[in-house]
């Protein structure tokens, strides 16, 4: 038995709910591995920068919010319309079914990875702006906000301070297979 390739998955959930099952959390009646999430797992659970994050974190089947911590995580949020916070670190993000809300609390979060993007999913940026005391109401037009398209990948990227300096752009996160309109279009305070 070749142990050592094993991965072990931990749902993390409400105590008083007792654990469900990982085809349960992400679809009904579906076997986990044939769902897009699945997959999304599969494919990273055999990626290299699984060994810079930590742990991975569940959502349930339903909408939920799922919180990462400092570390670098997986979260996954399941169907439903979520809302993922991946806090510090370099997190990996999959919203799932639904439409998913994206939240980044602060500049602080950048380096995240968005794998399953799509229609009807928001990236919510309030806490961003906060932090690096912008106050208008456009943060894309007033160049605070801007996109590199690299591949098949969109950039976020967030000038740190209060002028707009695109000298000095911090890459808040990768989205994953989607174009620059589809990404732009989904930003919201
Ligand atoms: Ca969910
Ligand atoms: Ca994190």
């Amino acid at each position: 038995m070749n142990w050592r390739n094993d991965i072990i998955f931990r749902i993390k959930g409400d105590a008083s709910i007792s654990v469900d099952t990982l085809d349960r959390v992400m679809a009904a009646n579906k076997d986990w591995r044939s769902t897009n999430m699945g997959q999304a797992l599969i494919n990273y659970a055999s990626n290299p920068t699984a060994e810079t994050t930590s742990r991975s974190i569940f959502g349930f089947s339903w909408s939920d919010t799922v919180q990462g911590t400092d570390a670098s995580e997986f979260i996954s949020s399941g169907a439903g319309n979520d809302i993922l916070i991946g806090g510090k670190g370099t997190d990996i993000l999959v919203g799932g079914a639904g439409n998913d809300t994206f939240q980044f609390n602060n500049i602080n979060e950048a380096g995240d990875t968005i794998l399953d993007f799509g229609t009807g999913d928001m990236i919510k940026l309030g806490g961003v702006f906060s932090s690096i005391n912008y106050t208008g109401t456009n943060a894309i037009a007033d160049g605070f906000v801007r996109f590199q398209q690299l591949g098949a990948n969109t950039v976020v990227q967030v000038a740190p301070d209060a002028l707009g300096n695109v000298n000095n752009l911090v890459n808040l996160l990768t989205v994953n297979n989607s174009n620059i309109t589809a990404v732009s279009n989904s930003i919201i305070f």
